[in-house]
């Protein structure tokens, strides 16, 4: 067994994780970039695309979601998109060099008939040869088992803050809810993306507590999206006050220093970053990020703004991901 492999815990305490991101910048930095190197290729980045194949009205309340029923934000409803405008992006999201295609719902839960045509976009996509993720809200059980039939490789549901504060942004459902479904993935074997939003106006507790929750799962999820609020005119949370970008920072070093071996995905948010910025993402052990110039519904950086930075970085996009055993090969 590796050292790499050894260090993966999930009792991590409060205290713990709060003297982590009060070290001194660079003692943290060095720290998470240790553990990066110990698991992965230090110059490659994992880049997905994602497409959202049902936008708006959804019947949840998320306060810094534009798609929510509850907040007038202007966003043309769309229904659930023909199956050939699904091939039509994944293969432009192929052509652009993305290895994973990711498609996002705005359901609180998906229909069984809704998720049959899922499972044929999700055929489709792993027939262009690309990684599938989805993300549809609540799974049942019997769900996540037809999911796991259908050869879904990734599936997407964040915790998105600590247990405390998901009160103040969500109120039609709760934490519970999203370990019942967080449980569902994992028995089924069906590996777990799952991260959150900092800059919600959380506290530094919260951010703290989120990591806790992240890496105190049973198994730590494969893949971290770390998302910064984009804020939207008309959600709850348009004018937050914005969280520092060095704090954002140690947010992805610490995460990379409690799940050494999981994927943590520079997510939303890069649009309003300084490719400095970025590059200390990088550094501090971001080793993913969404690829092309749309998120869901907000924008994301122009793919020739990605490619000059990595360039610019000597980054490798998509090359060797993982050079030791995952949590689940620990586990
Ligand atoms: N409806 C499903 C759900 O909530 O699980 C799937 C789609 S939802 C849009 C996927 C994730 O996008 C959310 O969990 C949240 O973390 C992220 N997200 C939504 N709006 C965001 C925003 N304005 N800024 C950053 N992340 C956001
Ligand atoms: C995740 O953690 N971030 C992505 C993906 N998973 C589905 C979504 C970000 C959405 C940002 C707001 C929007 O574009 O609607
Ligand atoms: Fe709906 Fe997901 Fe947006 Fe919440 S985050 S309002 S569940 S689309």
């Amino acid at each position: 067994m590796t050292d790499a492999v050894q260090s993966i815990r999930h009792d991590w305490t409060l205290d713990e994780i709060k003297a982590l991101f009060e070290l001194p910048f660079n003692d943290l930095v060095f720290q998470a970039q240790t553990a990066h190197r110990a698991n992965f290729d230090p110059n490659a980045v994992q880049i997905s695309t994602l497409l959202s194949i049902k936008t708006g009205a959804c019947p949840e309340d998320c306060s810094y979601c534009p798609q929510s029923a509850s907040y007038d934000t202007g966003l043309e409803r769309e229904r659930l998109l023909p199956i050939e405008e699904v091939r039509a992006a994944a293969l432009n999201a192929k052509q652009n060099g993305a290895t994973r295609f990711c498609m996002g719902a705005a359901w609180r839960n998906p229909t069984d008939k809704n998720l049959d045509k899922v499972i044929e976009m999700i055929s489709l996509v792993k027939d262009l040869g690309m990684e599938t993720c989805v993300t549809l809200g609540m799974l049942t059980r019997e769900q996540t088992r037809k999911l796991k039939t259908a050869g879904l490789d990734y599936y997407n549901h964040n915790l998105d803050t600590s247990p405390e504060y998901y009160k103040e942004i969500i109120t039609t459902r709760s934490y519970q809810d999203r370990l019942d479904t967080l449980e569902n993935l994992r028995a089924e074997d069906i590996n777990v993306c799952c991260g959150g939003i900092v800059g919600m106006g959380e506290s530094d507790n919260d951010r703290a507590g989120l990591l806790q929750q992240l890496a105190n799962l049973p198994q730590h999820p494969q893949s971290v999206p770390i998302n910064l609020l984009v804020q939207v005119e008309n959600t709850p949370l348009y004018g937050t006050e914005e969280l520092d970008p060095i704090e954002f920072v140690r947010t992805i070093a610490v995460a990379r220093i409690m799940m050494p071996a999981s994927v943590v995905r520079l997510s939303a948010g890069r649009t309003a970053m300084s490719e400095e910025l970025q590059a200390l993402c990088f550094l501090a052990g971001a080793n993913s990020i969404f690829y092309g110039d749309t998120l869901l519904t907000t924008p994301n950086p122009d793919k020739n703004e990605d490619l000059e930075l990595f360039d610019k970085l000597g980054i490798v996009a998509n090359g060797e991901q993982a050079a030791a055993s995952s949590d689940n090969a620990a586990a």
